[in-house]
C-alpha cells in the first residue's frame, strides 16, 4: 500500500507516519527529514536549502523530486508513506510518473485536518519542550516562520486536496484529537 499524508505544518504527518511504520511495516519518506539531514550534513545542497527552510518557504520542486526519486529505487517493504510530499501540483504530477515507472500505484491520500490556532500551538509547544530539555530547536519552529509555512501551505499545497479528491483518492481525517485517536481514524480510513 502506498499512501500520502497531506496536511498543514504541525498537522501530525510525521507523528502519524512513525506509527504506520511500526504497525504496518511501511517505509516513511519524509522530505522534511531528508532536507534536515542534508542541511546537517553541510552538503552543497544542504547549505542551499537551510535558509529557505528557516524562512518557512518551500524548497524547489527539482530538489525534493530528486530526493524522492532516489528513495523509490530501494526496498519497498509494506509500501511507502509519503510524509510531506507532494507539496505542489508539480510534485504531485512527478510522483504519479515516478510510481508508474516502478509499476506502483497510489492507494490513498490521507488529509489531516487541523485548525490554524492548534497548528501554531503545537509547533510553539514543540519548540518550548525542546528548549526546556536542552535540545536543539528547529530553525523553522518560531512564530514568524510558522506564519510563512502556513501561507505556503494554503497557496501551494492546499490545491492538492481538490486534485486528489477529483481522482477519488482523498480521505479526510480529523487531526484534532489525541495522537491515538488520530491513529485510529487513519486506520479506519485505510481499512474501511
Ligand atoms: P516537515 O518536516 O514536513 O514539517 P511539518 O509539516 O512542519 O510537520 P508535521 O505535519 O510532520 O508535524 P509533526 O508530526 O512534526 O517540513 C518542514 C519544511 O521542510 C517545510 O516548511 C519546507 O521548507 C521543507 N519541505 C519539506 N517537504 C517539502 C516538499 N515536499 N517541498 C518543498 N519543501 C519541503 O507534529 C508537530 C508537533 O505536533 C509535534 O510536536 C507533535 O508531537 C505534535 N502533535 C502531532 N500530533 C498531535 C496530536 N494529535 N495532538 C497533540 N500534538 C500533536
Amino acid at each position: 500500500m502506498n499512501i500520502i499524508l497531506l496536511g498543514p505544518p504541525g498537522a501530525g504527518k510525521g507523528t502519524q507516519a512513525s506509527h504506520l511504520v511500526e504497525t504496518r511495516n511501511m517505509i516513511q519518506l519524509s522530505t522534511g527529514d531528508m532536507l534536515r539531514e542534508a542541511k546537517d550534513s553541510g552538503s552543497e545542497m544542504g547549505n542551499k536549502v537551510a535558509e529557505v527552510m528557516a524562512r518557512g518557504d518551500l524548497v524547489t520542486d527539482e530538489i525534493v523530486i530528486g530526493l524522492i526519486r532516489e528513495k523509490l529505487q530501494g526496498d519497498k517493504r509494506g509500501g511507502f508513506i509519503f510524509d510531506g510530499f507532494p507539496r505542489t501540483l508539480a510534485q504531485a504530477d512527478a510522483l504519479r510518473a515516478l510510481l508508474a515507472e516502478q509499476g506502483e500505484n497510489l492507494d490513498a491520500v490521507i488529509e489531516l485536518r487541523v485548525d490554524d490556532d492548534t497548528l501554531v500551538q503545537r509547533i510553539v509547544n514543540r519548540a518550548e519542550e525542546a528548549r526546556a530539555a536542552g535540545q536543539p530547536v528547529r530553525a523553522d519552529d518560531n512564530a514568524e516562520s510558522v506564519k510563512q509555512r502556513l501561507m505556503e501551505y494554503y497557496k501551494k499545497t492546499s490545491p492538492l486536496i481538490g486534485y486528489y479528491y477529483a481522482m477519488g483518492q482523498l480521505k479526510s481525517v480529523d487531526g484534532l484529537g489525541e495522537i491515538d485517536e488520530v491513529q485510529a481514524a487513519i486506520a479506519a480510513a485505510l481499512d474501511g
